[in-house]
C-alpha cells in the first residue's frame, strides 16, 4: 500500500521542470498528475515485471482420456455349498378331508359281516340237526372214504379238526352212527407199545376194547378202529378204514 501512494510524488519531481512550454504542458496534460497541472493524472508506464512468486501447490490429477474397458475375465471355480437355511414357519392346518364315503363303505361291510355270521350260525345248527350226531360240544363228520391212518390225520388237520376220539360211551355211539362201518379212532400206541394215547395228547380216559384186544397182533398193531358193533380193536396203521373227524362245535 505504501508503494502505491508514493508512486505519484516521484513522478511529480520528474515531470515539473519540463512544463515550461505550452506545448510541453499540453503534452503533459496527457501524462501529468492532478497536483501539478490541474488536470487528472493517468497511470504511469507499467513497472518492471516482478520476480516469480513461490511455487504453488500440486494440482488435482488431470481428466485425461481413459482406455476402453476390457472383456470380462473367465468364470472362477464354484464356491463351497452354503449352510442350510433356517426352516420356514409351519403352515396352517389343512382342511379336514371328507371321510363320509369311506365311513359309508365301512358301515356297509359291517352290516354284511353281521349278516354272514348270522347265516353261518344258522348253517351250523342245520348241519348239526341233519347229522343228528352231536354229543356234548363235539361234532363228528365223515366223507365216507376209506384210507390209511396217516391220510385220515392229514384230512382232519386240513379241516382244522382232529381224528374222532370218543371220551365216553355217548361219543362212541355217535361216531359209530356217523361212520356206519369200521372207522379209525384218533388213538395209537406208536410212542410206547401197549400204552394207548390220544393223538391230541394224554392217556385214555375211556375205552371199549373187544375181548382179547389190544393184542398187537402179527408184526404189530399200533392204531385203533371202531367196529360196527361199537367195540375197539388195535390194527395196522397202514390198513384203510373210514375217516371220521371231530370238531369242537
Ligand atoms: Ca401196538
Ligand atoms: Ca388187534
Amino acid at each position: 500500500m505504501f508503494l502505491f501512494l508514493s508512486f505519484p510524488v516521484l513522478l511529480l519531481s520528474v515531470v515539473t521542470p519540463s512544463c515550461s512550454e505550452t506545448k510541453a504542458c499540453e503534452d503533459a496534460q496527457k501524462t501529468c498528475s492532478v497536483i501539478t497541472c490541474g488536470i487528472p493524472v493517468t497511470n504511469g508506464t507499467p513497472g518492471r515485471d516482478a520476480r516469480d512468486g513461490p511455487k504453488g501447490e500440486k494440482g488435482e490429477p488431470g481428466q485425461g482420456l481413459r482406455g476402453l474397458q476390457g472383456p470380462p475375465g473367465k468364470l472362477g471355480p464354484p464356491g463351497n455349498t452354503g449352510a442350510p437355511g433356517i426352516p420356514g414357519p409351519r403352515g396352517q392346518k389343512g382342511d379336514r378331508g371328507d371321510n363320509s364315503v369311506a365311513e359309508a363303505k365301512l358301515a356297509n361291510l359291517e352290516r354284511q359281516l353281521q349278516s354272514l355270521r348270522a347265516e353261518l350260525d344258522h348253517m351250523k345248527k342245520l348241519q348239526a340237526f341233519s347229522l343228528g350226531k352231536m354229543s356234548g360240544k363235539k361234532l363228528f363228520v365223515t366223507n365216507g372214504e376209506r384210507m390209511p391212518f396217516s391220510k385220515v390225520k392229514a384230512l382232519c388237520a386240513g379241516l382244522q379238526a382232529t381224528v374222532a376220539a370218543p371220551k365216553n360211551a355217548e361219543e362212541n355211539k355217535a361216531i359209530q352212527d356217523v361212520a356206519k362201518d369200521t372207522a379209525f379212532l384218533g388213538i395209537t400206541d406208536e410212542a410206547i407199545e401197549g400204552q394207548f394215547m390220544y393223538v391230541t395228547g394224554g392217556r385214555l380216559t375211556y375205552s371199549n376194547w373187544k375181548k382179547d384186544e389190544p393184542n398187537d397182533h402179527g408184526s404189530g398193531e399200533d392204531c385203533v378202529i371202531l367196529l360196527s358193533n361199537g367195540l375197539w380193536n388195535d390194527i395196522s396203521c397202514t390198513a384203510s378204514f373210514i375217516a371220521v373227524c371231530e370238531f369242537p362245535a
